[in-house]
């Protein structure tokens, strides 16, 4: 069936049979291709028949389907022209694993962070009204996404809109974990209701919302209100704010699923119809574990173990310092934003489960909490990936930092983080919070000084960003000496080789100063330098905030060269911090060389290949 259908006009053809049978080997087929080149894998799975539906009941060419988060859109790529493609996903210059205009036409809407579907769609729908144009605009968001206040602020404006669009809520009660919170508890109640089928009253309910045939049916809604009063209760937050609900459905029903779509086409208001799916669908182990099979890397498709074993990375270390650090002090308490995973702190929530706070995917939320907790003399450490943290910069100026409260914010997967591709890269950190007063910002060269640092931060009662990679350390270059930090104090990991010695044989002296990571680069690239004539040292900067300024004004009065090295944008990062010591200390007639990331948002592939690009 697969070999047949590379569009959506192709898959109209087919029978449910026949749409069933595409369903499994859409299954078979991405599994194959994530097995091997990593990627979403249970997210995917799960909406294989909501994406068969929707493409059957909808036109792409026109109509417009907004993925939230986009890491469900594999199902959707296969179907629009990018099926042989979609072999190449994640890999530099292949399929994006998330939705991109530039791709495909088809993919409408750049998504890649949460919960920003149901404000795009609106957006599109407020267009369509004003330009007079006729089409479709359907959001498909997850019950984890909807968590993230963006989603609920677009609700509340799409409900009272009047707007006709359409909220697909792709309800399988995961985030990454098990989805938390409040909305998740409402949305268990609408999820125990009789399931939607196309002669329940869940359909005819909406009827007399249809214009022209509405009037006469609201007479069968009246003889069945006592009924309908007892299906409408769990649903009132929805429908109350101007949606109408529709569903729950079974979201592996293909027939079931067109139905309600087409059903949803006719209603003139904002419309919500709650699917209810399985994450993994179709693989069993992905079935029994949705966590680890939200995102995966390459793994075998029998024992569903991953071909590369997991090795410790800063995540871990950071995690395992964590605990270390609360035994001791009972204020430390720790808060994620639906990333306990990835950030390295499930352990920390088995071993302090009332210190430890999945708030849902709302980072600004966890900033501001920490404030407050911070406020009242708890310490938060709230670790939050690097591209995620652009939401919470606000929060990070005006909660925390103004009133200098100090909450240790660990931006982690800061730099490249490769097949995730430009909207996950972690490359402006730095930059932004490097404006920010008050801010005390480090990143270390390895897990020793990663502990060390987090430590510090504990003791130093202020606000601090601790910056770290995702991975693990460099595998060629072991630092063997650990200075105790100091605030804003650098540390020379490599000092000059003829210091201090009388030498007839003046060498030429260069300065490689680097931040975090890329401190054990600079060391390689210290080594490559040294030739007969050429001497080098390394300066481990340490804190970008406050910085150094003694020791690098000594390093750049005693070199020709300075060399900065960094895994950040080259705006207003180390080399700016640099040229500005500099131009301030009249020393602009040294040369400088500069490696960072060119302005500009750096696509897909792999963390290696892209460094060896751009650095
Ligand atoms: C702002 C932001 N924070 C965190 C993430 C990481 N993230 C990607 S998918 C996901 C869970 C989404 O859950 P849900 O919307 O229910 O989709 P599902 O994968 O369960 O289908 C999270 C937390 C993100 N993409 N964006």
């Amino acid at each position: 069936m697969l070999e047949k259908v590379n569009s959506p006009q192709d898959l109209k053809q087919l029978n449910q049979q026949e749409k069933q049978k595409l369903a499994e080997e859409i299954r078979k087929y991405i599994l194959e291709i994530v097995s091997e080149n990593g990627g979403h894998l249970a997210s995917n799975l799960g909406v294989v028949e909501l994406t068969l539906a929707l493409h059957t009941v909808f036109d792409v060419t026109k109509d417009k389907i907004v993925w939230d988060v986009g890491h469900q859109t594999y199902v959707h790529k296969i179907l629009t022209g990018r099926k042989e493609e979609l072999k190449t996903l994640r890999k530099l210059n292949g399929i994006a694993g998330f939705p991109k205009t530039r791709e495909s036409e088809t993919d409408c809407f750049d998504t890649g962070h949460s919960s920003t579907s149901i404000s795009a769609a609106l957006g599109m729908a407020r267009a369509r009204n004003l330009k007079g144009e006729d089409y479709s605009v359907i959001s498909v968001i997850g019950d984890g996404a909807l968590t993230g206040g963006m989603a609920l602020e677009a609700l509340n404006d799409a409900g009272y809109s009047k707007c006709k669009m359409t909220v697909i809520l792709n309800d399988n009660e995961m985030s990454i974990s098990p989805n938390i919170g409040g909305l998740n508890k409402f949305l268990s109640k609408l999820r125990t209701k009789k399931l939607y089928t196309k002669s329940n009253i869940s359909a005819k309910k909406i009827i007399w919302k249809i214009p022209v045939i509405g009037k006469p049916t609201v007479k069968i809604i009246q003889r069945v209100k006592r009924s309908i009063k007892q299906l409408i209760i769990p649903k009132m937050f929805f429908e109350d704010i101007g949606f109408t609900y529709l569903g729950p459905v079974d979201g592996h029903n293909i027939t079931e699923l067109e139905n309600i779509l087409r059903l949803s086409k006719q209603v003139d208001t904002p419309v919500l119809i709650h699917v209810l799916t399985k994450k993994g669908k179709g693989y069993k182990i992905a079935e029994e574990n949705p966590d680890s099979f939200h995102a995966t890397g390459p793994f075998d498709i029998e024992t569903g173990n991953p071909k590369k074993p997991k090795s410790q990375d800063y995540s871990k270390t950071f995690g395992n310092k964590l605990i270390e650090l609360a035994e001791k002090n009972k204020n430390i308490v720790a808060i994620t934003a639906s990333m306990k995973d990835g950030t390295g702190l499930a352990q920390f929530q088995k071993k302090f489960p009332e210190r430890f706070f999945d708030i849902g995917i709302a980072e600004q939320h966890a900033v501001t909490l920490a404030a407050g907790m911070a406020k009242e003399g708890l310490i938060p450490v709230v670790p939050i990936y690097s591209s995620f943290y652009q939401r919470a910069y606000d929060q990070v100026i005006h909660d925390v930092a103004i009133q200098e409260l100090p909450v240790i914010m660990c931006v982690d997967r800061a730099g490249l983080v490769g097949a995730d591709g430009e909207t996950h890269q972690g490359l402006l950190d730095l930059a932004f919070f490097r404006l920010v007063p008050h801010l005390n910002i480090m990143a270390p060269k390895d897990f020793k000084e990663l502990e060390d640092m987090l430590e510090f931060a504990v003791e130093l009662k202020k606000p601090v960003v601790i910056r770290y990679p995702r991975g693990g350390e460099d595998k060629e270059i072991k630092f063997e000496k650990h200075e105790k930090i100091e605030l804003g104090k650098a540390e020379i990991v490599k000092e000059f080789e003829n210091e201090g010695q009388d030498s007839d044989h003046k060498k030429e002296k260069i300065t490689i100063i680097a931040i975090g990571k890329m401190v054990a680069k600079g060391m390689k690239l210290a080594k490559k330098m040294e030739t007969e004539d050429t001497d080098t040292q390394v300066i481990n900067v340490r804190f970008l905030k406050p910085i150094d300024r003694e020791t690098i004004i000594t390093a750049i009065k005693d070199s020709r060269k300075i060399i900065t090295i960094e895994d950040g944008t080259i705006i207003n990062g180390l080399a700016t911090a640099i040229k500005e010591i500099m131009a301030e200390e009249n020393m602009m007639d040294k040369e400088i060389e500069t490696h960072a990331y060119p302005d500009k948002f750096i696509e897909h592939g792999s963390v290696e290949e892209l460094e060896d690009m751009y650095l």
